[in-house]
Order: structure tokens, then sequence, then C-alpha cells
């Protein structure tokens, strides 16, 4: 038959993050980290849940790697917990028992025949390094690279694929500008700016830490990660043509520029110049970077990472129209969502299958990387075992991928869906689910149990095609 199936170099997987799966909040010498401090201020996150048992991950481990391996799984991403190997962050004091719970998982991962996929930094932040002004202080670079290093020393033999800091727009807008995630901080624009600047500089020198003392040993590959979704323009006009552009590279290019092409993007930085002139500033908001920092930041990659999950309609929006200030302003676009497209139990998140492939497309055009790796894909519920809905989810999105390898000739090489287990979902607690397995998040054991899209992922790697 005509059964279309996945290339043998496309490796499927399933993901997760430290401080959402992880718990043991305080054990064994991990020190607090930046959702420690904001999960326990009352009123943060929905119920007032916090990540301090989560889904117990830093002892159940084992039995989620056994999990993975009845699935069948190649990959597993999962990040390090900085606060749990260097308790304040620096590399004055390292934690061995950190250290060997991570160097632990990695072999049983191994031991499974399951390659890791390791995120340094998935947005829990040592305290003590946010009290010295987190990711707005420019030394965060230096410190994170002494992290980096610590990691590759330990874990490096063992891990091929690396990913230096998930999502920098996330923290960025929500941690930074709006507040609603860890730190907390509500510095819109002038915040985000900041933030996505260290943030490039921080990725760049983890970069060139492993280029320069671990590649040619362990031969590695290093990236970032980035979530895009799809925005497409409300009509044909060139006004919203432009502002889907515009939308595109203030969310995506302003931290993906600079490291797969060079410097910001032009048009970011034409527009906040131009905004910050009007609202009186003798400077632009958006920080400049030398040339010295352009040329070490550019290149820093071996392969391109995404978060895909969903798409947005854009329009051209003018100042009067936007009621929320300055990098909206800066952007000057709205967004929404098309009515038509299946809602999920998260505001943002709605299912729009041919938008992955639309992006995997965009990236080939405007990064051309040599490879892409999907680090996360997924759809949330509230928790129900016969999930039905993250079936369609999955099928419609795994078969539109299949198609810009088949079809469009885009060198995706791997998979790992968001998310192997329920986990905690930031500022929202427990209320939104992404997991194919369910965990029991009221029994002391937090329970794993196999929901209809576990079994049917199984199917779907077995078969290595889109199965019913
Ligand atoms: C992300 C996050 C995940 C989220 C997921 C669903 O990188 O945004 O990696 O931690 O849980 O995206 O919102």
């Amino acid at each position: 038959s005509a059964e279309k199936v996945f290339p043998d170099s496309f490796k499927f997987g399933a993901a997760g993050a430290s401080y959402q799966i992880e718990g043991a909040w305080n054990e064994d010498g991990k020190g607090p980290n930046i959702w420690d401090t904001f999960a326990h201020i009352p009123g943060k996150i929905k119920n007032n849940s916090t990540g301090d048992v989560a889904c117990d991950s830093y002892h159940k481990y084992k039995e989620d790697v056994a999990i993975l391996k009845d699935l069948g799984v190649k990959l597993y991403r999962f990040s390090i917990s900085w606060s749990r190997i260097m308790p304040d962050g620096t590399p004055y004091n390292i934690n061995q028992a950190g250290i060997d719970y991570y160097v632990n998982l990695v072999h049983e991962l191994i031991d499974n025949g399951i390659e890791p996929v390791v995120t340094l930094y998935h947005w829990d932040l040592p305290q003590h390094l946010e009290d010295l002004g987190g990711w707005l202080n420019p030394r965060i670079a230096d410190y994170f690279g002494d992290y980096a290093r610590v990691v590759y020393k330990t874990l490096g033999p063992y891990v091929k694929y690396w990913i230096t800091i998930n999502e920098p727009s996330t923290t960025c807008n929500a941690g930074y500008g709006q507040g609603a995630h860890a730190p907390g901080k509500d510095l819109i624009g002038d915040g985000i700016y900041l933030c996505a600047q260290n943030n490039a500089r921080a990725h760049a020198k983890a970069y060139r830490i492993y280029e320069t003392e671990f590649k040619q040993q362990y031969g590695g590959k290093v990236t970032i990660n980035v979530p895009i979704a799809m925005y497409y323009p409300k009509t044909t006009s060139s006004l919203d043509a432009e502002a889907a552009e515009r939308t595109f590279e203030f969310n995506v290019g302003l931290y993906a520029n600079a490291i797969f092409k060079s410097n910001w993007p032009q048009v970011v930085i034409d527009r906040v110049a131009n905004r910050s002139k009007l609202e009186g500033y003798s400077f632009s908001r958006l920080p400049e970077f030398s040339q010295e920092e352009i040329e070490y930041i550019s290149g820093t990659y071996d392969y391109f990472a995404l978060n895909m999950y969903t798409s947005n309609i854009v329009e051209y929006a003018d100042e009067g129209e936007i009621s929320t200030p300055t990098i909206w302003l800066d952007q000057g676009t709205i967004t929404s969502a098309d009515p038509s497209w299946p809602k999920s139990a998260s505001s943002w998140l709605n299912s729009d299958p041919p938008g992955i492939r639309h992006v995997l497309n965009k990236v080939q055009e405007k990064y051309n990387p040599s490879e892409i790796v999907i680090t996360e894909n997924g759809w949330s519920d509230t928790g129900e075992l016969d999930d039905q809905k993250r079936i369609t989810y999955y099928k419609e999105y795994m078969s539109n991928i299949l198609d810009a390898i088949l079809e469009d000739g885009i060198n995706v090489t791997g998979y790992t869906l968001w998310s192997l287990l329920d986990n905690f979902e930031w500022a929202e607690g427990f209320t939104q689910r992404f997991g194919i397995i369910q965990v029991d998040f009221d029994s002391p054991s937090r329970t794993r149990t196999y929901k209809s899209s576990a079994h049917w992922y199984k199917r779907v790697i077995q078969a290595r095609a889109i199965v019913d």
C-alpha cells in the first residue's frame, strides 16, 4: 500500500522538565530556585499548587524510564535543575547528590536504549542569581557558562543532543514582561528586551564553551529552542501581511535571529527605535549588541530545535487599538484565534494541524538549518484517561510533519512530544494536563496510568506510521 512511513532517521520521543516533574524541591542539598519562591507565594498559581512534589520523578525516575522503554521511544528530553547541582547557582558550591541524580537518570536511559536530550535551563533559575538581577543582569552569561561547563563535564560522554535554554521568549515575556511566571517581574518592554539580550549572550557562552572544550571529545550538538506559532495574516492586505511577519520577528526573531542569522531582526530594531523616540526616550529600549558580540553569538547552533503547538491570526493595529503598552505597541499587531479551530484546556492552544507544516517550511526558508528537532508539541485537557481529542491532535499534527519530511524535503530527525506525564503547568498549576500518561496527584505514590493516547503512540512508534 501507499502508507507513508517515517524515515529511519526520524526518532520518536517524549519530553518533560525539572520543575514540572521532579518534586523533591528541598531534598538532598538542592537550593531554592525562582519557581520554588514564586509558587510558594499565595495567589500566584491556580489553587496555590506548587511543584514541591509534582510527579515525584526525583524518586520515580526508574519507573518513568520503564514507561519510556515500554512505549518504544528513542529520545527522552528532560531538563537539569540548576540549583539541584549548584544550590546558589555558582561553581563555589557543587551538590554531588544532585549530579548523581542526573548521572543515574542518564545511565538508566542509555541502559534502556533511550537517548537523552538535555535542556540546561527550563526556567528554574537559582534564587541567588535572581537576587543578583536574574536575566536582567548581563553577568548571567558568565554564571550560565560555568554551570554549563559543570554539566558538560559530568554528562558530556553520554549526551549527543543539548539545548541550552528552553523558550527564552516565554521567560522574557511571562517572567520579566507580564509577571505571570517566576520571577514575577512586570517590566513590559524594557524588561523583555534586556532579558532577550542576556538570553542570547548566555546561550552563546554555553555554546562556545562546548565548542572549544568538549566538542572534539564528545561530538554532541548544541542549540537553543524557540517556540514558534504559525501566524496567518487576517486579510490579503499588505498591512496584515507585514503585521504577521512582524509578529514572527518580535516573538521568534527576537530570540533566534542573533543566533541563526546575525543581530536583532531589522524590523525589530526599526520599530523599537521609532516607538522609543515617540515615547520621549533619548535611546532605543532595544539594547544594542557590540560588533564583537554579534559575531560571538552568530552561528552558535548545530541544529534547530522548535516547540510548536498552535496558530494565530494576525492583523495590523495602530496605537489607538492596542490597550496593553510597549511591546505590543512596538509590534503593532493584534492576534486572535480562528473560531473554527478546536480549543484545548489552555487559552493559547488551539488545533490547526497545517500550521506545523507551514512553520517547518518557514524555519527552513528563513534559517536554513541542516537538521530540525521538534522538541515540544502537544495538547491540554483536564486529565481524562480516554483522551480522544489528544489522539486526534497528534494524528493530524504528526501527519503534517510527515508531509513536511516526505513532500517538502525538510530534515526533521526527532520529535519529543509534550508531555510524557501530566505535570505542573506553571501558573496553571495542575488544572491543564498535557501528559500521555496520567499522574494521580492525590495519591502519595503519584500513580502513573496510561491514557488512550499512550497506547496509540506506542502503536505509532511500532508501525513508524500514523495509525488509528
Ligand atoms: C514550554 C514549556 C512547557 C509547557 C508546555 C505547555 O516550553 O512552554 O516547555 O514547560 O508546559 O509548553 O504549556
